[in-house]
Formats: structure tokens, C-alpha cells, sequence
């Protein structure tokens, strides 16, 4: 029984922007994972309350003590063997059965959430916890979420592992880069997920899915939603994992 509630009115205008889009972007963030188990950064008990960013997730903090960093690395890549994707990672594959190649979901994530739940058109900005990139010959592995210990060494070149993370102050990588961009560009709804939207370049994509002409349509996903508003054509209240799949519910009824 559909009970209408505070969410109605913006899900129907929210469905009806998707019903008229022939592309459709969707840009995530924590928030998405938040309801599989997955700490965000930025809510209360995030990670940045239990670490200091620039002890953990930068290349000077890799440099100082990378013992330290890994176990911080290796702490998640734990939690992940415990976790699946949530409806509202399995509504983005709904999104991407119904728009095809017209659909792409940009991340921020480096939980490989949306690939367990089967997205295929995925750009993941700030890489990934189950790959580990050289710091000698640059090689990048997929090591799934065995355990690394907290100094792997390269079988090729025996120089250290890094998680292949983007780090602060550290570019993104510029072919991931650019397909974001290229994806942002093309769409007409960007549609943003459980994001503090307070990481650049990544938070950019926004004002840039407004700017370009013609400007794509902008709905905000967001438990606390927090974007200015002359950005965001209609804000979604509610966790991710119960609104989206209200929302594709809407799009095709
Ligand atoms: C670069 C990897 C330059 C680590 C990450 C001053 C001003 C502006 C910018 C800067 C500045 N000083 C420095 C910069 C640049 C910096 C930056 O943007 N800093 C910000 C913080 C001020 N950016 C960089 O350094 C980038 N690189 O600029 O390089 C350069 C150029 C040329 C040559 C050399 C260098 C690199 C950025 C990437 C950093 N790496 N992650 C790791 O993951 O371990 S960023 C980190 O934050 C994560 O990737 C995460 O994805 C990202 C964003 O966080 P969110 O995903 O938004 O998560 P958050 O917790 O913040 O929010 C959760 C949201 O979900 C909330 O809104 C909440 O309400 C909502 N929510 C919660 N539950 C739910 C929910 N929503 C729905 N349902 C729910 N159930
Ligand atoms: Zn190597």
C-alpha cells in the first residue's frame, strides 16, 4: 500500500525529470554505503573522528609510517569481507539496465560496492580498496580483500605496496578523470547520492552538470541534504537505500 508521505510530492517530480532524461548521471558518495555497514567520513562517528586525515590519507603520512597507514587501509578492507550492496546500490543497476550506455555512475567510493551489485559503467575517482598500486614500477593489482599484512612488498620489483587511493593532494587519475567529465557533460540528470560534496575535483561535477548548456537537471539524494539550492532542482530527504528504490519504482509505474 503506497503511503503518501513528505517524500511524495518530490519523488513524483524527481521520476518525471528521469522519465523525460535520455542520460542520466549519478554521482556517489559514503553516504550510499552507510546503510551496507560502511563508516562514512564525515557523520558522526566517521573516520576522520577516529583518524587524522593527514596521519592516514596522505603520501606524506604514507612516507612517514606506512605500517600505520596500511593498518588503517587493511581495517576497512576487513569490514568489506562483512558487507553487501544495499537497494540503493542495486537501484542503480536498475538505472543502468533501463538507460544503457546512456548511464554512468561516477563515485567517490573505493568500497567496490557498485561493482559487487553489478554496475558496469563506473568511474571510480578516488580508486579502490581492492587494488594495490607499486610505489617502485607503478604496477596496479587486484587483490581482492586478502589480507596484506601492513608491509607488502611487489612480487615483481620488491618495492612497497600503496593502496591504489587517491590521496589528498594527489591527482585523480586522468582517464577516470576525464570519462567523469565527458559523462557529466553529456548527461541531462545528474542525480547526487550521499555526499558531503565538500572533495574537489569531484564536487565540482555539480555547479558543472548546472553551468553546461543546456544544464542537466540536479536531484539531491542526501539523509542530511546540505547542497545550495540554486544548484539542486529537487531534494530527496531520506537514506538511499529506501528512497532510490522508491524512486525507480515511481519511474516506471
Ligand atoms: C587534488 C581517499 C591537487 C581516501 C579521498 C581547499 C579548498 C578546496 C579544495 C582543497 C583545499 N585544500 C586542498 C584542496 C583539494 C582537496 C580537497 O578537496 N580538500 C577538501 C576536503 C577541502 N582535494 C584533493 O586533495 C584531491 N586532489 O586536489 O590534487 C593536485 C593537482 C595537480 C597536481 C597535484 C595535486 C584529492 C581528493 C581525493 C581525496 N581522497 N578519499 C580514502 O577514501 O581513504 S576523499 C574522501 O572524501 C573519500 O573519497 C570520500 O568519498 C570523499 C567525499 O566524502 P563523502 O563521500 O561525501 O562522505 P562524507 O562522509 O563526507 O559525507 C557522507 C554524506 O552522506 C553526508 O552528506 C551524509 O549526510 C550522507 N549520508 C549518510 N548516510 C546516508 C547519507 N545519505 C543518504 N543515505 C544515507 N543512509
Ligand atoms: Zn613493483
Amino acid at each position: 500500500m503506497n503511503t503518501s508521505d513528505e517524500l511524495t510530492e518530490p519523488l513524483e517530480a524527481a521520476a518525471a525529470i528521469l522519465r523525460a532524461a535520455r542520460s542520466v548521471v549519478v554521482l556517489t558518495g559514503a553516504g550510499i554505503s552507510a546503510e551496507s555497514g560502511v563508516a562514512t567520513f564525515r557523520d558522526a562517528g566517521g573516520l576522520w573522528e577516529g583518524h587524522r586525515v593527514t596521519d592516514v590519507a596522505t603520501p606524506d603520512a604514507f612516507r612517514r609510517d606506512p605500517a600505520f597507514v596500511w593498518r588503517f587501509y587493511n581495517a576497512r578492507r576487513d569490514n568489506l569481507t562483512r558487507v553487501s550492496p544495499n537497494p540503493g546500490h542495486l537501484a542503480l543497476v536498475a538505472m543502468e539496465q533501463r538507460w544503457k550506455s546512456a548511464f554512468a555512475v561516477v563515485t567517490q567510493n573505493v568500497d567496490n560496492l557498485h561493482r559487487v551489485a553489478g554496475n558496469e559503467r563506473i568511474h571510480e575517482l578516488h580508486g579502490n580498496l581492492h587494488r594495490t598500486r607499486c610505489t617502485g614500477c607503478g604496477v596496479i593489482a587486484d587483490r581482492g580483500l586478502e589480507p596484506l599484512g601492513d608491509a607488502p612488498m611487489c612480487p615483481e620489483c620488491g618495492h612497497f605496496l600503496r593502496p591504489d587511493i587517491v590521496w589528498f593532494n594527489e591527482i585523480l587519475p586522468q582517464d577516470v578523470w576525464e570519462a567523469a567529465l565527458f559523462a557529466v557533460h553529456d548527461c541531462d540528470c545528474l542525480i547526487v547520492v550521499g555526499t558531503s560534496a565538500v572533495v574537489y575535483p569531484a564536487a565540482g561535477l555539480i555547479p558543472l552538470a548546472k553551468r553546461k548548456t543546456p544544464p542537466a537537471k540536479v536531484i539531491e539524494v542526501n539523509l542530511d541534504p546540505t547542497l545550495d539550492n540554486d544548484l539542486i532542482d529537487v531534494v530527496l530527504a531520506g537514506p538511499s537505500g529506501v528512497v532510490l528504490p522508491r524512486l525507480m519504482a515511481m519511474v516506471d509505474a
